[in-house]
């Protein structure tokens, strides 16, 4: 195999945020722009020499010439094996499992997750470890620091390979696998859950479901497993091709952007159930014929109802949430005495807790739910985990939720976005919270009294590194919180996201409009940032 070195100039924005390195297909296709990356990454990694690469995305624009391209640099940089999904398709989720389940050194996942996609969009690539997970921060920070003083990449001559066909093919001791981007993914889910009672309760009609697969890489994963191997008919799945530029849409699976579902969930027919996905597969919606079930609750109720399915029937060895999530899910840890941590947003934190077996379930309010099964959040299994659910309990969302909340109280949730504000009107605002932050403790708004206000700052208890400045929290005595941060995943100015949380015990007031219930927390978020004044907008861009 012929290989070439090629000088290149460096870029300096190379950093990544929450989840990788996520950009606008222009900034990607610029000179060297994709190379340098991953280039950088080959630099830091120890010791691959001869070892397996996972490389698959979400099928967006600019998925299939990025991976020729990583193929080239992969090659010449002496990796044994490339194991790549068939078309260049490989959920979040299942590039997570067959990193794992091969043994492979790692995996490059190129998908910019719930941003839109196209020409014009956003692309974006990550790293992840053998454990199937996200880079820790320790080697995303050292790809960074690479890519700033990178000179050269280096480029293996090899034609650009048929990613249609599956099998191996070997080129100068190089073997290029190419595998079915679903099979073992399905496979994984059937070993989790109860697939004979699923397929029962989905044939006879007791549960009818419609899952909104977004034009984005789910789809062929939900066609699989629901429709050929659990029986629903052809309309259960939605928007079920990946289209590179996901139809012009925004896959975020929130009642904005899948609204068509949430339009069908909230009419007279409704299916018993109904869920959506995101570009990659890693966020999943849940809801019921007239309800919407909050991320934070979904967490909250299959923490609770763990027991009921068959790869968790030995019971949790904990939880884990991020810090806005609300603290449900501490209430469910709290009734079965198990061990809840709260860890900075972003799914790698969740890595070492669950490698250590300190926890078995975990999640996020930003619609990502995950278990011990892989590394990453995981959209279809939490589906299929609420549909052996229902299956199971023989009740409706609405009646497992209602239940729920009576059992535990509800924490009343809602997340308020301002997106793409201009960088220094958000840096102003930080930089506000954080004068103010330390003198709030024990200040009295009306019924709410400040308990206690700080900067997040999370100290792994796992490999004792510390992670500082992950947003601002203010809780009050009455269990209320609002939590101040900056999005890491945005790629237009700063987007400022503020969450909401109240919890109600009394199941009489259970049933309320969120916006309504929390309207005195709006008001005093307003009070503490300022994002109104300061931007001169009336109402948050998103709501959910
Ligand atoms: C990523 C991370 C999640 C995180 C989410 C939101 O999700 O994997 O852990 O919660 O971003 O991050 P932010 O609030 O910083 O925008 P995804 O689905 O985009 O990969």
């Amino acid at each position: 195999m012929h290989i070439k070195t090629i000088v290149t100039q460096t870029y300096q924005d190379q950093n990544p945020g929450t989840s990788g390195l996520r950009k606008k297909v222009k900034v990607f296709q610029q000179r060297h722009y994709l190379e340098n990356f991953v280039q950088s990454i080959f630099d830091v990694l120890p010791n691959f020499q001869g070892k397996s690469l996972v490389i698959g995305g979400d099928g967006r624009y600019f998925n299939k010439e990025a991976i020729q391209t990583i193929i080239k640099i992969a090659a010449a940089n002496g990796f044994g094996e490339l194991i790549i999904g068939q078309n260049g398709i490989l959920s979040t989720p299942a590039a997570s499992h067959i990193i794992r389940k091969y043994g492979a050194f790692g995996g490059l996942i190129l998908s910019a997750s719930h941003n839109p996609a196209g020409e014009n969009e956003d692309f974006g690539i990550k790293y992840n470890v053998s454990n199937g997970g996200p880079a820790p921060e320790k080697d995303t920070q050292a790809f960074f620091a690479r890519s700033k003083i990178i000179d050269s990449y280096k480029l293996a001559e090899l034609p650009d390979i048929n990613l249609n066909e599956i099998g191996t093919q070997e080129i100068d001791g190089l073997k290029i696998t190419i595998i079915d981007s679903v099979k073992d993914y399905a496979q994984l889910m059937e070993s989790i859950f109860d697939f004979d009672l699923l397929r029962q309760s989905i044939q006879n009609g007791f549960i009818t479901l419609s899952f909104d697969a977004m034009s984005a890489v789910t789809g062929p994963y939900a066609k699989r497993i629901l429709i050929d191997m659990l029986g629903a008919p052809e309309s259960a799945v939605q928007n079920a091709t990946p289209l590179e530029d996901f139809a012009g849409h925004h896959p975020d699976p929130n009642l904005i952007h899948a609204h068509e579902l949430a339009d069908l969930m909230f009419s007279d027919n409704a299916p018993t159930f109904g869920a959506a996905s995101d570009g990659d597969g890693d966020r999943n919606m849940i809801m019921g014929k007239g309800i919407f079930v909050t991320p934070s609750d979904s967490l909250a109720i299959l923490a609770a109802n763990a027991t009921l399915i068959p790869a968790y029937y030995k019971g949790l060895k904990g939880v884990a949430r991020s810090m806005p999530t609300s603290q449900a899910v501490d209430r469910v840890a709290a009734h079965y005495k198990i061990p809840c941590y709260e860890t900075p947003t972003g799914w790698k934190f969740f890595g070492n807790l669950l490698d250590a077996d300190k926890i078995t379930l975990c999640g996020e309010e930003s619609f990502g739910t995950g278990s011990q099964h892989v590394r990453e959040k995981d959209g279809l299994w939490a589906v299929l985990f609420w549909l052996n659910l229902i299956a199971r309990r023989r009740q409706s969302v609405a009646e497992i939720v209602y239940e729920h909340w009576k059992k535990f109280g509800r924490d009343i949730y809602s997340r308020h976005d301002y997106e793409a504000v201009d960088s220094d009107i958000a840096n102003n605002i930080m930089t506000n919270l954080r004068e103010q932050i330390e003198t709030l403790a024990g200040t009295v708004f009306g019924d709410y009294v400040v308990k206690y206000a700080d900067e997040f700052c999370y100290h792994d208890s796992v490999d004792g590194s510390t992670s500082a400045n992950q947003g601002f929290r203010i809780g009050f005595t009455n269990g209320s919180r609002i939590v101040f941060r900056l999005s890491g995943t945005g790629t237009v100015g700063a987007t400022l996201r503020i969450y909401l949380e109240r919890f109600e015990p009394d199941a009489t007031k259970h049933n309320q409009d969120p916006q309504i219930a929390l309207a005195p927390l709006i008001v005093l978020a307003e009070h503490f940032c300022n994002v109104k004044q300061l931007t001169g907008w009336t109402a948050p861009t998103v709501i959910t």
